[in-house]
């Protein structure tokens, strides 16, 4: 294997190679300058600095910004005082930038109107669209009851917006990080450990012997602190396992790569806690003291030997077994990797339930190198009178799932579309922060719901597709020019980071904060928003922990010392798990009282059918999502996204690099836009393979429209997870078409 393992690690190399990506925004720096700031002593005068925390992604790393004596932001570094990030950012949050230069931006509010009796947007002031926002939610309020208005928000903006939600008496909210992301892990770590996962994770990668990625692709999945931890690991001689239908970067990476099939983790992890109880080499003292239903476990995977896994998952019986005591020689400084995108096959939760009993079977949770015991400190609330209390909300819409703990998005969309069955009617939406037909699949269900609300509002930085079907755009400025919540989220040890702006905000936008207060105003909820700037919220917060605005403008981030007690689990102490048992549950009641599987099965999925290819879709580790592909400075680097076929796959349906095809999905969906082939070797036969962003079709993104495809528009079958209600992605096939199909139907 490659032995410059560090070089994949983008984040390590940043500092030499960070100007070479963002000449535009950065153009304007002497030319005797470099991007590490070497002589920031010498022009030291003319930066000013201030602090924030990146949202081109939700790791949330802590950065300073530097603005010239004319206002312009020249660069953005990281903080080094901050565990998210160490002093370095991955290339989107130093291309942060180009969220605030970006041409594109939305500029003013904009309000849907008929000209020659077509749907347009025509600009509008502040008052009016906020008028017309407050008046729609009173007109829902008063016909149908305030949890009819539905919030859908995702990052910084949704919180502000949450509290202005409850005070008018909505709890009916969802975002897509639950329901089409972590989810299921969190159910399934949340049944056997007691504890969600959360973000960051508490995986102690810096101290690791062994790293098991199921799927996780770190590396191009660039959260920020975890690949820096993984790099350090990979220098410091552990063991990589990866397990992953495709040879990711983190694949190519690994002592071992397990091509599986698609859709069969579940047999693979059965058969590895085979062989560690049959091989009697699982963490015994921890399982007896920490352990319950391990006696049912044994019984239940005593026929899951490699032999049986290899039929389904094509792994080799001798790698299943070699992997499984590297595992355990390492344990307990062995993490097998939650995951974070893990909304796959709708046995997701299962999944993680059974990566999760491995775990508890290595004695990895609680231990270095494993699994650290986490913690935050917690942000007093600015106060206000209370809030009142919903009839119904985002916990009715989803209790079908016994074991949902956040609002699903996909039941919101749902719960919009009149019907028989309609119990809770939703008749609004307030968008936030997520660009739903990207991010959600079922485009024609969503279309559905949205033709049946009676109003829809997005808040937004940029014209992204759901703006197109708006009623009122409302333009936030980037965070870049904000005052944002103060930062506080779970790592080794507590710690805050302050949001402020570097600029003021840009043509006609505003920031979240002032858009909820001023709505708030309007629908007679000023008492909830006693302020008359965030400064003054964030101030008071501050204070009451023991710091001050002033303070956190100097530093950016504080960190605090532990007060839960130690990082790790203590010789000669007992812990107890926030589970029914107190202790690490194989074997759940709960899912059993639920007539669910108390311990993880195999059930097999779908595979292709013949001509049909599985569509995987993974990031792209130059961009977020939907919302960066139009940045000026990061679609330099990666403009469109390619689809990987395997060269006997290239060989049957007679394909060469870069030429341009189009896809179609099981159900007839037709991929809108054409995508490049790249034949590689690193995909398996049966798949093919694509950047999850792009295929932009708003033309208003004048760098994104058009460049690629979208994964998401091919997604119309979903599996819903029985425990949680996650939305299973991964279900789909599609086939590759030479030609147009749009233009044949035409014709
Ligand atoms: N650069 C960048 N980094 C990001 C983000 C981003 O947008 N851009 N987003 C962040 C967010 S919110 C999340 S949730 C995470 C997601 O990051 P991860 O949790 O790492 O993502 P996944 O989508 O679960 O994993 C994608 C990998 O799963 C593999 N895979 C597909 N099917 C299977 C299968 O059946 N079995 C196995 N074992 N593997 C399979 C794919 O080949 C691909 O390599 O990334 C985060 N980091
Ligand atoms: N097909 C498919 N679907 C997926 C995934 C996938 O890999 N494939 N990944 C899933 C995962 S893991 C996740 S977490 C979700 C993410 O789903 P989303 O959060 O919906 O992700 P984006 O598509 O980037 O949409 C973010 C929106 O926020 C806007 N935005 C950016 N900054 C700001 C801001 O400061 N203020 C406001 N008001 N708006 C802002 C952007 O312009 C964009 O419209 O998607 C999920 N859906
Ligand atoms: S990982 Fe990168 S994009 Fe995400 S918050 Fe950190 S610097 Fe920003
Ligand atoms: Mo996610």
């Amino acid at each position: 294997m490659d032995n410059s393992r560090r070089s994949f690690i983008k984040i390590s190399a940043l500092g030499a190679s960070g100007i070479a990506f963002t000449t535009t925004a950065l153009s304007a720096i002497p030319s005797d300058m470099n991007s590490n700031g070497a002589k920031d002593k010498k022009i030291g005068s003319i930066l000013s600095r201030s602090a924030t925390y990146c949202e081109v992604c939700f790791w949330k790393c802590a950065a300073w910004v530097y603005s010239d004596e004319k206002g312009n932001i020249q660069k953005i570094i990281g903080n080094e005082n901050d565990p998210h990030c160490y002093g370095r950012l991955c290339p989107r949050g130093t291309g942060g930038v180009g969220m605030y230069t970006d041409e594109d931006r939305l500029k003013t509010p904009l309000i849907r109107t008929k000209i020659d009796g077509k749907d347009s947007f025509r600009e509008a002031s502040w008052e009016e669209a906020l008028d017309l926002v407050a008046k729609n939610m009173e007109k829902i309020k008063t016909e149908y009851g305030p949890e009819s208005m539905a919030l859908i928000k995702h990052g910084s903006p949704g919180s502000h917006l949450e509290h202005l939600f409850k005070a008018y008496g909505s709890d009916t909210v969802a975002e897509p990080a639950y329901a089409q992301c972590r989810g299921p892990r969190e159910t399934g770590f949340g049944l056997t450990f007691g504890s969600w996962v959360g973000s960051p994770e508490p995986t102690d990668i810096r101290d690791t012997k062994c790293l098991v990625l199921i799927g996780s692709h770190i590396g191009e999945n660039m959260h920020n602190s975890q690949v820096q931890e993984m790099s350090d690991a990979i220098d410091n001689g552990a063991n990589i396992i990866t397990v992953d239908p495709r040879c990711s970067t983190a694949a190519s990476k690994s002592q071992h790569w397990l091509a599986i099939k698609p859709a069969t983790d579940i047999a693979l992890l059965l058969s590895w806690m085979h062989v560690l109880i049959y091989e009697d080499i699982y963490n015994k003292e921890y399982v007896e003291k920490y352990g319950s239903g391990f006696e049912a476990l044994k019984k239940h995977v005593k026929p899951f030997s490699p032999e049986w896994a290899y039929g389904i998952t094509t792994v080799k019986p001798k790698e299943i077994r070699k992997t499984a005591r590297i595992m355990a020689a390492a344990a307990p400084s062995t993490i097998v990797h939650p995951g974070r995108h893990v909304t796959w096959y709708g046995d997701d939760s299962q999944r993680a339930r059974a990566i999760a009993i491995l775990n508890g079977l290595l004695g990895s949770w609680g231990n270095r190198g494993g699994f650290y015991f986490k913690e935050k400190i917690s942000v007093p609330k600015f106060p206000h009178p209370p809030y009142p209390h919903p009839k119904w909300g985002w916990k009715e819409l989803v209790e079908k799932y016994p074991f949902a703990e956040m609002g699903s998005t996909m039941e919101v969309i749902k719960a919009s579309i009149p019907g028989a069955d309609q119990k809770y009617p939703i008749k609004g939406w307030f968008v936030a922060g997520t660009n739903l037909v990207a991010s959600v699949p079922k485009r024609k269900v969503i279309e559905e719901a949205i033709q049946s609300l009676d109003f829809m509002v997005v808040m937004d930085t940029m014209p992204m597709e759901i703006t197109g079907y708006a009623d009122v755009i409302l333009p936030e400025c980037t965070y870049l020019e904000r005052y944002d919540g103060i930062r506080s989220a779970t790592n080794r040890e507590p710690s805050i980071a302050l949001r402020s702006p570097a600029v003021p905000p840009k043509y006609n936008s505003k920031p979240a904060w002032w858009m909820a207060k001023e709505i708030g105003n309007r629908l007679d909820l000023a008492e909830y928003f006693n302020y008359n700037d965030y400064e003054e919220v964030i101030d008071w917060q501050l204070k009451e922990m023991g710091s001050s605005l002033e303070e956190m403008k100097k530093i950016g981030v504080k960190n605090f010392k532990r007060k839960s007690g130690a990082l790790y689990m203590q010789k000669g102490k007992t812990h107890e798990f926030a589970t029914p048992s107190g202790k690490i549950e194989f074997y759940s009641e709960e899912l059993a009282s639920h007539g669910l599987d108390p311990i993880p099965v195999y059930t097999s999925h779908d595979s292709p059918k013949q001509g049909f290819y599985r569509l995987n879709y993974g990031r792209s580790p130059m961009h977020t999502f939907s919302r960066t592909i139009n940045n000026p400075n990061l679609s330099d680097l990666t403009s469109e996204n390619m689809l990987w076929v395997n060269p006997k796959v290239a060989r049957i349906e007679g394909l060469k690099n870069n030429q341009e095809v189009w896809l179609q999905n099981q159900d007839g969906v037709n991929s809108s836009f054409p995508i490049k082939v790249r034949v590689t070797e690193r995909i398996r036969w049966d798949s093919v393979y694509m950047y999850h962003g792009f295929g932009h079709s708003n033309k208003k993104l004048t760098r994104a429209h058009g460049k690629g495809a979208s994964d998401t528009e091919l997604i119309s079958r979903i599996a819903i997870d029985p425990l949680m209600g996650g939305t299973g992605m991964r279900g789909n096939f599609v086939k590759i078409l030479l030609d147009n199909p749009i233009k044949e139907t035409i014709l």
